[in-house]
């Protein structure tokens, strides 16, 4: 069984550092992606986001002609779709780009091709993928059709952690779904090329399917105990990061880390796939969304009423990005923070913003004059009020001592003196 050629769809955080890992090991690998700027500045050797030893590994991988990027697909032995399945407004699943991905394949696919969905999904789209294209496709056989059919698919949900991609990609234990045995036994094959230190874990594409929402469901609840607990502390006034850290030293608790909120394009999305597909057995999973939810709202408001204690005052928001060091601003709850302060009516109209990670400030902060991008010092030093919103190495870095007398709202708990 060999694979000469392998195709990666939709060359974001996940399908970019898996086709630079594949290419890396000697693979010919062809990325697709619809977007020609993100084609372009991968065939020139360059990434487009932010992550540790990526730009190096694509850099190499493109100028040793392993790896190329191109806007649709071409024939290739497997197909790793990697595309964004997001949320619709009303928090149902969005599988429009998945759906896309799907139908761009029915030009190339030939018997014995290999189809693995990485992107996180509802349970049954595995299935569901492998009837459309079966629709689309009657010349060949699909694995929810037979055992022996021409095409394989399965359902291998990625699990690493953005600002350690490449590292979980090799140690990371791997979850393999297959439609049916054959097709997760062909897929453990592909990995096999990574040569991953981590386990393979064959079982149904519906289970893998639900494993990688329950994980990321479970961490939103585990986050929301943590938000929840620390606004309890507040109101007691007792410090929630020491009671968490005295509590952790029981041999069987580990509470995480209190915050702003939960962004991302992960956890404070998939747990929704789970409550559309059971919403009357899933009241604690949404309970704990609605936590997370009311994070940045509950802080806006706790600054707002600083600010109107005071006269005119300048507030320096640290950090815009969904966690710490990274570039990613999807659901921040950071940029819901500073978009209510901004668009609150109150005496503040100069709201400075740090985030080394990025270079403009996001869409949502452009329509108003309150807010503009500046560096730490800069912030610090002008600075009435400071509110930190991420955790960034460069924030924990700052001398402490240097900051003088200003209000201070420390979501992260960096600044324990
Ligand atoms: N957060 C807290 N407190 C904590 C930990 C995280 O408030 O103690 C916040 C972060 O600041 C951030 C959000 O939660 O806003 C999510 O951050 P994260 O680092 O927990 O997770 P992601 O979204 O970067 O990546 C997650 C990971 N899932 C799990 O750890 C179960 C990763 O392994 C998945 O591959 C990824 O989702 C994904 O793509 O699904």
């Amino acid at each position: 069984m060999t694979f000469k050629t392998i195709s990666v769809i939709g060359l974001g955080y996940i399908g970019l550092p898996t086709a630079a890992m594949f290419a890396s090991r000697n693979i010919n690998v062809i990325g697709v992606d619809t977007n020609d700027e993100i084609v372009n500045i991968i065939n020139q050797g360059k990434i487009h986001f932010v992550e540790p030893d990526l730009d190096k590994l694509v850099c190499d991988a493109v100028k040793n002609k392993k790896l190329s990027a191109i806007n649709k697909p071409v024939p290739a032995d497997a197909f790793i779709i990697a595309v964004p399945t997001p949320l619709t407004n009303s928090n149902k699943p969005d599988l429009s780009y998945l759906m896309a991905a799907a139908k761009s394949l029915i030009e190339v696919l030939k018997k014995g091709d290999l189809i693995i969905i990485e992107s996180t999904v509802p349970v049954g789209t595995t299935q569901i993928i492998s009837e459309y294209l079966s629709e689309l496709c009657p010349e060949l056989s699909f694995p929810h059709q037979s055992e022996k059919a021409d095409i394989f698919i399965t359902h291998s949900p990625e699990r690493v952690l953005p600002g350690r991609i490449l590292t979980e990609l090799i140690k990371n234990d791997r979850v393999i779904g297959g439609i049916s045995k054959r097709c997760g036994e062909k897929a453990a094959n592909l990995y096999g090329l990574l040569d991953l230190k981590g386990e393979y874990l064959l079982t149904k594409a519906a289970t893998a399917e639900l494993v990688k929402l329950s994980e990321n469901a479970y961490r939103d609840v585990n986050i929301a105990f943590a938000n929840e607990l620390s606004i309890i502390c507040e109101r007691l006034n007792i410090n929630p990061w020491e009671v968490i850290q005295l509590a952790n030293h029981h041999p069987r608790v580990d509470i995480l880390q209190p915050g702003p909120g939960v962004g991302g394009h992960c956890i404070a999305i998939d747990p929704w796939f789970i409550i559309n597909s059971a919403p009357n057995n899933a009241e604690l999973i949404r309970t704990a969304r609605n936590v997370n939810d009311s994070k940045p709202g509950y802080f806006a408001k706790k600054v707002i009423s600083a600010v109107n204690s005071l006269s005119a005052p300048i507030v320096a928001c640290l950090g815009l990005t969904y966690k710490a060091d990274v570039d990613d601003l999807r659901q921040s709850p950071a940029v819901k923070v500073v978009s209510e302060l901004a668009s609150s009516q109150n005496k503040l109209d100069k709201i400075l913003v740090v985030e080394p990670n990025i270079s403009s400030l996001p869409i949502e902060l452009q329509n108003t004059s309150k807010v503009a991008l500046t560096n730490l010092e800069n912030a610090i030093d002008a600075a009435d009020i400071i509110v930190i919103l991420v955790d960034h190495k460069s924030f924990k870095e700052f001398p402490y001592d240097r900051i003088g007398e200003k209000i201070i709202f420390d979501t992260k708990g960096i600044w324990q003196s």
